[in-house]
């Protein structure tokens, strides 16, 4: 029924000279270039051994993700959308996952990505014997590489967008242990002139979303900013933001992080797997840049392109940070959000801990 709504608007794009397609689903785009394949579905049914249970390597909040092989050998990944919330580009950075091309027939929506052997980042940063091959000159390639990814995103690319979803379970790693953003399922374009959007649909994950997205639905590229702040802070101290939750009184990282940092305990926060093999000056340098990105208010908050220039250039001076957002003093435990926002909308918050929130809509 969906597919019935598409509009196809094709156009040259005045950087890359090439056809670029636009398949508008409803208010969702779904873009794709003359450059990637149009898939058969035959060819897609038997390369997944017809969409087989066993060959699943994961569901996320867009729909179920199969692994497959082609003919002549190459193995993919196929992602099945299931909702209309469809936004997908043809996108080329080293620090992003490839779409290999799409299918559309039948009713099915379907992806084809290239396949990551090593898995997602999570699944090796938070397990206590794989984290071990993390060694911190890998753990900062990985930081540096997802900021890269992400200033592709918001500036670099034609379209501007906003991941709305980046952790590290949407960060895959290829055979050289390259961080490759994935899963641009929740992602929205910007106009040239748009800075942020207001959505009554936030879509994301509890934990990791900025406070002015988490609570009036207010998204822009800083809300990525904060998501890639809490992340970078978890890559180097090897905890999940959640872990803290089992805390009496509960806490969180960013607050735990704010308080070895002001204590001067800071380097004490890195991944004890590292033991002391790690560069002083590199993890401070990462813990001050991740608490400069999740400050509350949006417009403290770095681009990615200083992100990016923090890091590769340690000779420009890092600004001192203030109080994260959340920051939860001991003896006081908020609940930053609150059953009804100021617009009136009913955010039905999932409180559980990494639960992809796929959707808050208005009463
Ligand atoms: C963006 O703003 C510039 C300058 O204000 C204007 O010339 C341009 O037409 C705008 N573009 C769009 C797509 O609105
Ligand atoms: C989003 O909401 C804020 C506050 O209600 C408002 O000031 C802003 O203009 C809105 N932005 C857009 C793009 O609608
Ligand atoms: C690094 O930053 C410093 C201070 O902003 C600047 O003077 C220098 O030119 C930069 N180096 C490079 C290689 O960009
Ligand atoms: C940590 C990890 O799983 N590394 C693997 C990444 O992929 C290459 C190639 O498949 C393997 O050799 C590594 O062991």
């Amino acid at each position: 029924m969906l597919l019935l709504s598409l509009i196809y608007v094709i156009f040259r794009a005045r950087t890359s000279r090439k056809l670029v397609f636009f398949l508008e689903i409803e208010d969702e785009t779904l873009l794709t270039s003359a450059e990637s394949k149009l898939f058969d579905l035959s060819t897609l049914r038997e390369a997944t051994n017809n969409f087989y249970d066993a060959n699943m390597l994961g569901e996320g909040g867009f729909g179920p993700v199969y692994k497959g092989a082609l003919k002549d050998g190459q193995e993919i990944a196929v992602k099945k959308l299931r909702n209309e919330v469809v936004f997908v580009a043809k996108l080329q950075h080293r620090n992003l996952v490839r779409l290999l091309g799409c299918c559309l027939e039948e009713k099915e929506k379907l992806l084809v990505y290239e396949y990551l052997p090593n898995t997602s980042l999570d699944k090796i940063l938070f397990d206590p014997l794989r984290s071990q091959v993390l060694e911190w000159c890998l753990r900062y390639k990985i930081i540096e590489g997802i900021s890269r990814g992400l200033l592709y995103l918001h500036e670099d690319s034609r379209l501007r967008i906003i991941h709305r979803d980046l952790k590290a379970s949407n960060v895959l790693l290829d055979k050289d242990m390259n961080p490759k953003i994935s899963d641009f399922g929740l992602a929205k374009h910007f106009g040239a002139n748009e800075t942020h959007k207001n959505t009554t649909r936030i879509a994301g994950t509890y934990g990791y979303m900025a406070p002015e997205y988490a609570i009036y639905g207010r998204f822009s590229t800083k809300s990525d900013v904060f998501n890639y702040g809490i992340l970078a802070l978890e890559i180097v101290t090897g905890r999940k933001n959640s872990d803290f939750q089992k805390f009496n009184p509960p806490t969180n990282l960013l607050t735990h992080v704010w308080q070895q940092w002001n204590e001067g305990n800071a380097l004490e926060l890195a991944d004890q797997t590292l033991s002391d093999k790690f560069i002083k000056e590199q993890v401070l340098r990462c813990i001050h840049i991740g608490l400069l990105c999740v400050q509350e208010d949006p417009t403290k908050r770095p681009s990615m392109a200083s992100v990016v220039n923090m890091l590769s250039n340690h000779s420009i001076p890092l600004p001192s940070s203030t109080a994260p957002a959340f920051f939860i003093s001991p003896d006081l435990v908020l609940n930053f959000v609150t059953e009804e926002d100021a617009n009136g909308y009913n955010a039905q918050m999932i409180s559980e801990n990494e639960v992809t929130i796929t959707e808050i809509g208005a009463r």
